[in-house]
Order: structure tokens, then C-alpha cells, then sequence
């Protein structure tokens, strides 16, 4: 028996390019197998509950547009019947992933001890859901940018009692990731931050987060979790500074406290634009560290500069994204999370399906093309022989030198380098011809 929210929706099929069919997919063919891996295995996809199901449509100016029957989402009732739906919708959709906060799955109590018997019954409920329907958890995290008591931060919090709510908080939401068997925890501080220096201790603040965070490596191998630790930067929103500002502060966040080894990132397109980067610059720069831990995949309105958490629709742009995530060799515990939502007008369930549907073909098509581009190597060979001056043994050396022998060389052979042109125009007509 379904709920009946979905009424008339049939499950959605892949039925290629000439498709006209509305609501089924036309490149995401999850068996498809691209570079010797099912196209569902590389992607990972996964529906974000807050978006997709908790989030009622309104906007600064305005209040809820949605009218769901899981409204008002102060009731145990209806959290359970919303998990109903969303199942309903992972089964239409052959979604093998979702992620959760513990706010978008349990009513609000407003203390501690209430908030962690929700979240352990409705983590059962979803628990059995998820053996009857087999989509997986990709990652949980904990809401701690909500609620009034996180306004001056969570882990980063002057008042040493909310950092202590935060941490319960944490561990309640990291016992329901692996009693789940979550692939990932995901920690993203949108009030770890400020709003001004002039009432900042940002020393402090920097070293509580710090500790905290190491204090939730040690919880994880406490209690066996086997999933990664990741860590979500963003510049701001809503917090007119964060300390995760992007994947390169985060990385030296990390190395400075000691959790290189532990912690992975969860890089979002929308984030990496905020940053003033593309998505593609925040992936290499995780890569070169070794700490590509997974992808949210939606895209900011580029006109009007906000977070809009839109589906991905730009072919160009995911290919790139999923090159860089293929020659870092694919994901492990990572994915593709949607944190998407529908645009407030969008009030009828079938748009909720068309918008996967549309998020995971532009997926879809993007990791084909990057995948040909890789198997092409065109750009891999570009690189080696921009750079085959340094595999020499001479230039090795010069390495291991100093800047006294290195200047002698040069006037002893008089070196004076010829420029090489940088091809930017040709590369992109390269990658053009696979997008
Ligand atoms: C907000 C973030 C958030 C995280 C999870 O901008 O993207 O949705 O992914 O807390
Ligand atoms: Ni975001
Ligand atoms: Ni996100």
C-alpha cells in the first residue's frame, strides 16, 4: 500500500536519447557500463532529505509555496509518513543513495534528551525501510545551523554549553549513520564563523573547532565506524565568514590539526563558485592532496550570485567535475548528493521526480564524456609533454640543489628559455568536441 502521493507515476526507465517521455531518463542507464564499472556504481547518487522532503518553499520574502501531507513537521506521524514517501520516491526513481540531518527526519523538541529518542525511532523506522527497498545511506550529518541555539556557532560557540550540546549532538547523529551503515559523515559548519571580528576570538574559536573535530575521529574509531569523515567547505551563507572557506583552507585546517590522515572533503559546485573558483579547480586541488571524499553536485543561479541549489544542467561543466573525479580514480565511500531543491513554484510531486531525472541524465552524460575523454587521453598527453622538460636527470637534480649551483649552470650554458605556446584555445576545442 503507497501513500498515494506519487499517483500515476510509473517507475522511471532509461529510454535513450529519443525518448520524449517526460518523466524517463535518456543517458542515465545505471547497468550501462562506462570505463569497466556499472554507470550506478560510479555515480552513486543520492537524494538529500532537507531539499527534497523537509524544505516548504519559502524564500526571504515569502513563506511555504509546498503543501505536503507531511506538513506540519512537528509530529512523529508525519515524520514517519514523510519517510514513507521518500522511500516511494527512492523506488521510482532506482535511487541507490539518500542523505540525511537529523532535523529533516525528526520533529524539533527543543532539548536533548527528546531530540535523541526521535532520531533513534525514526532511524529504526528508515533502517527497516531501507532492507525492504536497498537504497543505502550515503552520508548523515547533524543540523547545527537552525536552530536559535546555534547562532553564534556550534563547535566554535563562546558559550561553552552549546559546544557540548554539539557534541552530543554529534554523536547521537554518528550513532544513526552507523547503525544505518552510512558511508560517510559529513560535517558542515554554515555558523562555524562570524558575522563580524569585533566580537570574534578567532584563535579560539579556530582550536575549539580543532578539538572537536579530533574528538569525532576518535568517536568514529570507537565505535567501529568504517565510513569516511568529511568535512563540506563553503566561503559564507549564512554566516558572513566560514572557517571552511574552501578545499584549500580546509586542507591546511586538517594538516594543522593533525587530522590529514582522517578527515576527506565533501566538495559542492554551488560552494566551490561562492569561493570564486569553478567546481573543477576545488576537485584538483582535493586530488592533489589526496582528499577527494565525495561531491554535492548542484549549481548556483551564476546571475544572481546566491546558494540557489539548483540541479545541475550544464553538460560542459559536470564533465569536467567528473573528469577530474575519474582521474583521481572514482569514488570510494564518496557519491553524487543532489543538495538540490526544486524552485519554490515547483509544488507538484511529479516535479520532484523530474528534477532527479534531469540531475542525474546531465550526471549522466557528463561522466560519458568524461570518460571518453579519458579513455582519448588527448589532455593526459598534453600534460606529459608540457612537463617532459623535468624528466631529465638534470632537472631532477636541480631539485635537490640550491639557488648558487643552479646560477652557475645557467651562466655556464647561458640558458635562456624559448616560450611554448599554452594551447588554452586548442584544449578547448578539445573538450569541446566531447561535451
Ligand atoms: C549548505 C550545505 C549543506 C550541507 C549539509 O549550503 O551544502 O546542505 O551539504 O549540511
Ligand atoms: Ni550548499
Ligand atoms: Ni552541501
Amino acid at each position: 500500500m503507497t501513500s498515494g502521493f506519487f499517483e500515476g507515476i510509473e517507475k522511471v526507465r532509461f529510454e535513450g536519447v529519443d525518448s520524449d517521455n517526460p518523466l524517463a531518463f535518456r543517458h542515465y542507464n545505471p547497468d550501462e557500463v562506462v570505463l569497466g564499472k556499472r554507470m550506478e556504481d560510479h555515480l552513486r547518487f543520492a537524494v538529500a532529505w532537507w531539499h527534497t522532503f523537509a524544505w516548504e518553499g519559502g524564500d526571504p520574502f515569502g513563506g511555504a509555496t509546498f503543501e505536503r501531507p507531511w506538513h506540519p513537521q512537528d509530529d512523529m506521524g508525519r515524520a514517519k509518513l514523510k519517510a514513507d514517501i521518500a522511500f516511494e520516491m527512492f523506488e521510482l526513481l532506482g535511487q541507490p543513495f539518500f542523505c540525511w540531518h537529523d532535523a529533516d527526519i525528526r520533529p524539533e523538541q527543543g532539548n536533548f534528551a527528546d531530540n535523541l529518542r526521535t532520531l533513534e525511532e525514526i532511524t529504526d523506522y528508515i533502517g527497516e525501510k531501507m532492507q525492504d527497498v536497498g537504497t543505502k545511506l550515503l552520508w548523515g550529518t547533524a543540523n547545527m545551523f537552525s536552530h536559535r541555539r546555534w547562532m553564534a556557532g556550534a563547535s566554535t560557540n563562546p558559550d561553552p554549553d552549546v559546544f557540548a550540546f554539539a557534541a552530543a549532538t554529534v554523536k547521537s547523529c554518528m550513532d544513526a549513520t552507523h547503525k544505518l551503515n552510512g558511508e560517510n559523515y559529513v560535517l558542515w559548519g554554515g555558523r562555524e564563523g562570524y558575522e563580524t571580528l569585533l566580537n570574534t576570538d578567532l584563535k579560539t574559536e579556530l582550536d575549539h573547532m580543532g578539538r572537536f573535530l579530533n574528538m569525532v575521529v576518535d568517536y568514529k574509531h570507537k565505535i567501529g565506524f568504517k565510513g569516511t569523515i568529511l568535512v563540506e567547505p563553503k566561503p559564507q551563507e549564512p554566516s558572513k565568514h566560514q572557517y571552511d572557506y574552501d578545499a584549500a583552507t580546509c586542507i591546511g585546517f586538517l594538516r594543522k590539526y593533525g587530522l590529514e590522515d582522517e578527515v576527506k572533503l565533501n566538495l559542492e559546485q554551488g560552494h566551490a563558485i561562492l569561493a570564486g573558483h569553478s567546481f573543477e579547480h576545488e576537485l584538483a586541488v582535493a586530488t592533489a592532496e589526496g582528499m577527494l571524499g565525495s561531491i554535492d553536485m548542484n549549481r548556483n543561479d551564476y546571475q544572481s550570485g546566491w546558494d540557489t541549489d539548483q540541479f545541475p544542467n550544464n553538460t560542459p561543466e559536470v564533465a569536467l567535475a567528473y573528469y577530474y573525479v575519474l582521474k583521481a580514480g572514482g569514488f570510494t565511500t564518496g557519491g553524487t548528493n543532489f543538495d538540490s531543491k526544486l524552485r519554490r513554484q515547483s509544488i507538484d510531486p511529479d516535479d520532484l521526480i523530474a528534477g532527479h531525472i534531469g540531475g542525474m541524465d546531465v550526471c549522466a552524460r557528463g561522466l560519458k564524456a568524461a570518460a571518453a575523454m579519458i579513455e582519448d587521453g588527448g589532455l593526459e598527453t598534453e600534460l606529459t609533454n608540457r612537463y617532459s622538460g623535468w624528466e631529465t636527470p638534470a632537472a631532477q637534480a636541480m631539485l635537490e640543489s640550491n639557488l648558487d649551483d643552479i646560477t652557475a649552470r645557467v651562466l655556464a650554458d647561458a640558458v635562456n628559455p624559448d616560450p611554448r605556446s599554452g594551447r588554452q584555445e586548442k584544449l578547448e576545442n578539445y573538450v569541446n568536441r566531447f561535451v
